[in-house]
């Protein structure tokens, strides 16, 4: 690496000790940008990447709240503001007990350069809260959500900052959050997206990130004489991302056999079909049961309890391909070593970072093709930019209207990203490519916009 690179990744650790996914994001990152940075003396010169690792603003506050039992309740609020170059920050709100100030970081850096390769008028942000959901009823997350936006309200705004969905915040929490920011604000407008269709949101930002993931990874197979037809594919989470996922991927002909979430996995060698997968829906997003439940179900199908805290069994099985849809690092070296020996030749990160860095390594080694996840994932926020761009019309556009757009964006990001990947660092690198190609565009903002 270059001085300059790695005298940034140096700082970065020295500043902030703790924020470990941090570093990591960082370092993916100046690892492929340190290909161009000796062709490119201007974005030097300005200072670029020394501003870029800086949030333009974080608010972290307090979010009290009353339980059923009425006990109050304290938990931690954030929201990282990092990039403005090319529109208002934009990006979703994590609820989990995991979230601390290191994931909101990595969550607003990556979704910088994510919202840029979508080619729309968004700049990079990310929020949320230690706070479970899980095992809460209706009305505490709804006491939550309202206190948590008494706060965010005044960070928050249709041309400022768009929070939308992650994990943990699905349509039942966007709700109870824009009901609160209108009745603070006494306007009704686009602060969120993910919104009902009813009430502002688009069709098919439910589906996008998983149907985007699969037409990211289905433009990849076609370059390579591939298709999805009849194609094994291992799917991890149960959630929003890997619902969406295994429905387009049904739709190809392919055949998914796992699904997990936080306690364990369950794999169907019959395949999750469409009625499966209904059954998956009604339990993860209104029973708000265990994927546990759909191997009692379904008696051709196994579950298999985590044996340790993230240990992810998904990646034991026989499969083509592989989709890791729930969280960050879910994939290590020897999860990546399990795919490779088990015949996988297509990795495609619904999730955000989910595969760490020497296992991505490891799988373009083995020439497994890959599809870094600010690309491959970008669908979900790119339908929220239509969400937008409809609130600011006061229109609404088809589910065919919106599901068109976002073919046309996902190839469009695999266009980018090939390119870039071709011209600075080797072809089908697209961990590379998206990083050079989403960078380029917010460094020259960036420059034109002056030493902000
Ligand atoms: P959901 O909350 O709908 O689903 C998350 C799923 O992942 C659940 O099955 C959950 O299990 C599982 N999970 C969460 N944390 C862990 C963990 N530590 N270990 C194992 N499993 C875990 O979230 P989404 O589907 O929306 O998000 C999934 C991923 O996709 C995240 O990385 C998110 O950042 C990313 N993403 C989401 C987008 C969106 O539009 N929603 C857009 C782009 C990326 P359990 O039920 O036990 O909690
Ligand atoms: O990681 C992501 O891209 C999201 N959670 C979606 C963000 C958004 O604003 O739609």
């Amino acid at each position: 690496m270059h001085e300059i690179t790695s005298r940034l990744i140096e700082k970065v650790r020295r500043t902030d000790p703790h924020q470990i996914e941090f570093h990591q994001t960082v370092t993916e990152f100046l690892s492929s940008i340190d290909k161009i940075i000796f062709d490119l003396p201007h974005i030097v010169h300005h200072r670029v990447l020394e501003r870029l690792i800086e949030p333009e603003r974080v608010v972290m506050f307090r979010v009290p709240w009353i339980d059923d039992d009425g006990v109050l309740q304290v938990h931690r609020g954030f929201r990282v503001q990092m990039n403005s170059a090319l529109g208002p920050y934009k990006g979703g709100l994590r609820f989990h007990p995991s979230v601390n100030l290191s994931i909101m970081k990595f969550l607003a850096f990556e979704q910088t350069f994510k919202n840029s390769l979508t080619g729309l008028q968004m700049g990079g942000g990310k929020g949320g809260s230690d706070f479970d959901p899980k095992g809460k009823s209706d009305e505490e997350v709804m006491k939550f959500c309202q206190s948590f936006m008494t706060e965010l309200n005044r960070h928050i705004g249709e041309d400022t900052d768009v929070p939308a969905g992650d994990i943990g915040v699905g349509s039942r929490e966007i709700g109870f959050l824009f009901g609160q920011y209108k009745r603070l604000q006494n306007r009704f407008t686009g602060v969120l997206t993910g919104k009902g269709p009813a009430w502002g949101g688009s069709y098919m930002r439910p589906e996008a990130t998983g149907y985007g993931l699969v037409y990211f990874a289905a433009a990849m197979m076609q370059d390579a004489k591939l298709s999805f037809d009849g194609k094994v594919c291992l799917v991890s989470g149960s959630g929003n991302v890997a619902q969406y996922t295994v429905e387009k991927l049904n739709a190809l002909g392919a055949k998914v056999v796992t699904l997990s979430d936080s306690s364990g996995c369950i794999y169907d060698p019959e395949g999750i079909n469409s009625e499966k997968l209904a059954y998956v829906k009604r339990l993860k997003n209104i029973a708000r049961g265990r994927i546990a439940e759909y191997a009692e179900q379904y008696r051709g199908a196994t579950y298999y309890p985590h044996v340790e805290v993230s240990s992810n069994q998904v990646w034991n099985f026989k499969a083509d391909c592989a989709f890791p849809c729930a969280t960050q690092n879910e994939i290590g070296v020897i999860d990546a070593r399990n795919l490779v020996n088990n015949g996988v030749r297509l990795v495609a990160e619904g999730a955000n970072m989910p595969t760490m860095a020497q296992a991505v390594h490891l799988l373009q080694e083995h020439g497994v093709l890959f599809a870094p996840s600010k690309a491959a994932n970008a669908g979900g926020v790119a339908v929220s930019a239509l969400e937008m761009a409809q609130n600011s019309a006061r229109i609404q556009w088809t589910s065919e209207a919106v599901d068109l757009q976002l073919q046309k964006i996902m190839k469009g990001i695999y266009a980018s990203a090939s390119a870039a990947a071709e011209r600075y660092s080797e072809k089908g690198n697209l961990v590379d490519g998206a990083n050079i190609a989403g960078f380029l565009k917010v460094a020259h903002a960036m420059i034109d916009q002056g030493y902000v």
